[in-house]
This record gives C-alpha cells, sequence and structure tokens, in this order.
C-alpha cells in the first residue's frame, strides 16, 4: 500500500523539476485528470447505451456515440476553464479556438488543445478510445484575450502533452519534457497510480502499424518501406508484425511499449495524411521523442514544423528510432 504513488503525488514531488514551477501546470494537469475520469465513467456505459438504442429506440446509438465526442469534449473544456490555468482551448471538435473571458482565465499563462475522444468510431464495436492533449505557454501578454497566435505554435514549444488510454484499464501518459511517465486508474479508489516511471521506446522493434487499405495511393517510398517489412529476412526478424488497431492512441500506446512503428502517410482520401498536427502529431511527436523515439512527416521532425492553421493535417511516422529513420531513408530514395 504504501508502494502505491497517484498521479497527484508524483506531480508535486516532480514540480521542481519543471522551469518557473508555481503550481499552475500542476493544477492544470489535475484539471486533465479530472475530466479524463468522468469521461471514463461515461465511456463505460457506453456499451448500455447500445443495448437501449437496440431495443427498439431508433437511431439512439448513433447519437450517442456522437454524444460521446461532444460531451468529452464539454467536459475538458469545462473542467479547464474552472480552474483559471488556461486562457484558451482549441479542440478538434470545434471550429475555432474557445476563448475564455473570465479575468482569472485572461490572466493565466496556458493555452490547451486537445483531441477530446480520439478514434470515437471505435466506442460502437467497445475497442479502445483516447484523449490527447498538448500545452504551451501564451505567446502574447497575460492579461489580454488569447489569439490564434497562442494556438499556432511549433511543437517544439510544447510546456506538456500527454494522452489518456480508456482501454482494458485505463492510463495517463504525459510528459513535461523530463521524460515520460504512465499512471493506471484505480476505479475502486478513484485515483491514478504511477506504474510506468521514465518510459524508454525499445531502439528497434518489428511492429508496424498501417492501414494498409490504403496500400495503393502511398507515396512510393512508403510502398517500398511496407514490402520490405513483410520481407522473410529470419535474420533481421522479418517479416515484422503488423499491428492496427485504428485507434491512434492505442497504436501508439502498443509500439511506445513494445518498439515499433506507426505510420498515417498521405493517402488518396487524405492528401497531407490523416492526423492533425496541432492536436494528435505534436503531442504525440513529443512524448515520442521524450520516450527516445522519433516522429517525422517522413521528412521533417514534428516538433519544428510551423503552423498555419488549426486544424491543419500532416502525415505521420512515430515510433522506434531506428525504424522511423529506416522508413525516412525509403522516402527519401524512391520520392
Ligand atoms: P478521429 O480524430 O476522427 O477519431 O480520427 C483519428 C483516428 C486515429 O485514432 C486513427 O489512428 C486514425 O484515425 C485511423 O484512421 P483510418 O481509419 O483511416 O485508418
Ligand atoms: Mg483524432
Amino acid at each position: 500500500m504504501s508502494d502505491i504513488k497517484t498521479l497527484g503525488e508524483f506531480i508535486i514531488e516532480k514540480q521542481s523539476d519543471f522551469p518557473h514551477a508555481s503550481g499552475e501546470l500542476s493544477s492544470l494537469l489535475g484539471s486533465i485528470k479530472l475530466a479524463a475520469q468522468i469521461v471514463n465513467r461515461e465511456l463505460n456505459k457506453a456499451g448500455l447505451v447500445d443495448i437501449i438504442g437496440a431495443s427498439g429506440e431508433e437511431n439512439v446509438q448513433g447519437e450517442e456515440q456522437q454524444k460521446l465526442d461532444l460531451y468529452a469534449n464539454e467536459k475538458f473544456k469545462t473542467a479547464l476553464e474552472a480552474r483559471d490555468q488556461v486562457c484558451g482551448v482549441a479542440s478538434e471538435e470545434d471550429d475555432e479556438a474557445v476563448v475564455f473571458s473570465k479575468e482569472l482565465n485572461r490572466n493565466a499563462k496556458y493555452v490547451v488543445l486537445m483531441d477530446p475522444l480520439d478514434g470515437s468510431s471505435n466506442i460502437d464495436v467497445n475497442v479502445s478510445v483516447g484523449t490527447i492533449f498538448s500545452i504551451y505557454r501564451r505567446v502574447t501578454p497575460v492579461g489580454t484575450p488569447a489569439t490564434e497566435e497562442d494556438f499556432l505554435q511549433a511543437g517544439k514549444h510544447q510546456v506538456a502533452a500527454g494522452y489518456v488510454i480508456y482501454g482494458s484499464s485505463t492510463m495517463l501518459v504525459y510528459t513535461t519534457g523530463n521524460g515520460v511517465h504512465s499512471f493506471t486508474y484505480d476505479p475502486s479508489l478513484g485515483v491514478f497510480c504511477l506504474s510506468h516511471e521514465d518510459m524508454r521506446i525499445p531502439e528497434d522493434g518489428k511492429i508496424y502499424s498501417i492501414n494498409e487499405g490504403n496500400y495503393i495511393r502511398f507515396p512510393l517510398g512508403v510502398k517500398k518501406y511496407i514490402k520490405y517489412c513483410q520481407e522473410y529476412v529470419p535474420e533481421e526478424n522479418r517479416p515484422y508484425v503488423s499491428r492496427y488497431i485504428g485507434s491512434l492512441v492505442s497504436d501508439f500506446h502498443r509500439n511506445l511499449l513494445k518498439g515499433g512503428i506507426y505510420l498515417y502517410p498521405a493517402t488518396a482520401t487524405h492528401p497531407n495524411g490523416k492526423l492533425r498536427l496541432l492536436y494528435e502529431c505534436n503531442p504525440m511527436a513529443f512524448i515520442m521523442e521524450q520516450a527516445g523515439g522519433v516522429a517525422s512527416d517522413g521528412i521533417n521532425r514534428i516538433l519544428d514544423m510551423e503552423p498555419t492553421e488549426l486544424h491543419q493535417r500532416v502525415p505521420f511516422f512515430a515510433g522506434s528510432p531506428v525504424m522511423v529513420n529506416h522508413v525516412e531513408k525509403f522516402i527519401a530514395d524512391f520520392s
């Protein structure tokens, strides 16, 4: 029992690792934790909603799933606004960034960008989904309303990022630039308990995760890399293992633990890739680099990219350094 360390205790313990620590970031992470607990509780009931829908009520199932997206969006925004540490939130679910108007919020120094429920098309089949978040210090003066400039920052300026995975167990994984730490939710106690401190991704791996249904329209370098993964070369541990859940947080989390690569290249339907730079790629890239991995758009480091619009999409390759460097070489050689 004495060995259990909660997320709250851990954040306080690590607060001094964070430059200019003042407790505000800890409080902000606390509000994310609280919203995650509320969303987790609701998600656990999603199956019950499906049963009601199937028993005769029209369209309830589809509407309920959409409601869960919006529900998560609202819960996270409310929690973030309530603790006064955030001056605005940009969400994958909202067209525009939401700028908080209360004076205490205007005086806050952080903005949050988030995908409140990533992979939500998986809820109705009981597959894991996640929340992804990214935290920046604002660039406009404290005391004024946040502007788009505060949200359109390169990923390398993130002060913290993380995700919550609502899976066979619920976990919160985060970094403040001093390693990656993960916490498993104990629903009986209602707390997140430290389960992996300073996570490191293996240098190399043998799992590749990609939606191969889009193969025909992948760039040539990506096609060649996929064929490389599939070749029979036992002394090099090939063929690799193909694993794709279709839920970024789950695919990413597995590869982080076991070693592997996640790929979402340009496709016919998504010429710039499907994933969003600000809500998905930047936070995942920050975590990946902090765990010793690499995240790239196939050519450039994700965290160096200068965003031009809130909902911008980019190709995304993230995982074990040997594997990501390898796919980048294929892309360079066959462009
Ligand atoms: P979403 O933000 O609309 O949920 O879309 C993002 C999801 C990711 O979780 C997942 O990796 C990807 O879309 C799967 O896309 P696809 O079904 O094209 O393979
Ligand atoms: Mg998403």
